[in-house]
């Protein structure tokens, strides 16, 4: 029977690249994220180019009923997810925690944190049900390691870090997988969320040196989700050649 992978924030970047590679695998695949016309274009392309079937979802991740009435509704055919990628999130801004902006504060806890809770809530006991699952977390090296002006973004990744821990222990009799994939500097609309649309500054955090691209992410994905039954990969950190820690890049 074919595979279904649930991806959240799969309009752009680390979850789009997924969503191609696991339908390239083989998955069926669930996409959703906020922009109705990216999940469009993608779902168009994965049908066509990869011959999977694919169900797009317009799905905020902080709202908590729209989250929980989406899931509950989810089509019968669909409703059997064999993987869960948490991998909306964003990070806004690099104030100092004395000048920082609350809505920006708020905006990736309630994404980052809470919203990956909401999901998982709502869809781990379908998985528990059948004692057959895999949950993925994309959390960053931001959840290691605490960098000028990463205060909260930070806090959020470290607090996946720790949630996917609680959630291996949790879900351990259960026989669902649970892993987590931190990545260092990945090329993506990420820095352009972060610096809320100015993209001269976005360009910078990655001159000067070759980052990850979106696709190096999947690749871990891919292998992380086709371990055989007896394997977890808890964690996985990947870094950019050129970058040994969080904000120690070799830049030419
Ligand atoms: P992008 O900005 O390219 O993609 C982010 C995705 O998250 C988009 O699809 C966006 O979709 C989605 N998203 C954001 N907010 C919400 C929301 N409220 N509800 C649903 N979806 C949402 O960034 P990346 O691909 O780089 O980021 C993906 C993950 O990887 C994030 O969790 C990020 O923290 C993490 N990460 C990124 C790194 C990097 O250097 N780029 C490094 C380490 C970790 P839409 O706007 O359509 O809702
Ligand atoms: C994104 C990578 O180094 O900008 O999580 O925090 S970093």
């Amino acid at each position: 029977m074919t595979k279904i992978a649930f991806i959240t924030g799969a309009t752009a970047g680390i979850g789009k690249a997924c969503a191609i590679k696991l339908a390239k695998t083989g998955y069926d695949v669930i996409l959703s994220g906020r922009r109705e016309d990216q999940l469009n274009l993608l779902k168009t392309e994965i049908q066509s180019k990869y011959h999977q079937k694919v169900l797009s979802l317009v799905l905020d991740v902080r709202n908590q009923s729209d989250v929980n009435e989406t899931i509950n509704k989810l089509p019968i055919e669909w409703k059997q997810i064999d993987l869960l990628l948490n991998n909306a999130g964003l990070a806004v801004g690099v104030s100092s925690l004395q000048d920082g902006v609350i809505d920006d504060w708020e905006r990736m806890i309630d994404t980052n944190i809470k919203g990956l809770l909401y999901i998982t809530r709502a869809l781990s006991p379908m998985m528990i049900k059948r004692k057959h699952g895999h949950i993925i977390n994309i959390t960053s090296i931001a959840g290691k390691e605490v960098y000028p002006g990463g205060n909260v973004y930070c806090a959020t990744k470290h607090a996946v870090d720790a949630l996917t821990k609680g959630m291996r222990i949790d879900m351990l009799e259960h026989n669902i997988k649970v892993s987590s994939i931190a990545p260092g500097m990945v090329e993506t609309e990420f820095s352009i969320v972060r610096f809320k649309g100015d993209k001269e500054k976005a360009d910078q955090v990655y001159k000067g040196f070759t980052p990850l691209y979106a696709e190096d992410i999947a690749d871990a994905v891919e292998f992380i989700a086709t371990r055989p039954d007896h394997v977890n990969i808890n964690d996985m950190l990947i870094m950019p050649t050129a970058q040994a820690s969080a904000r120690d890049v070799n830049k030419k």
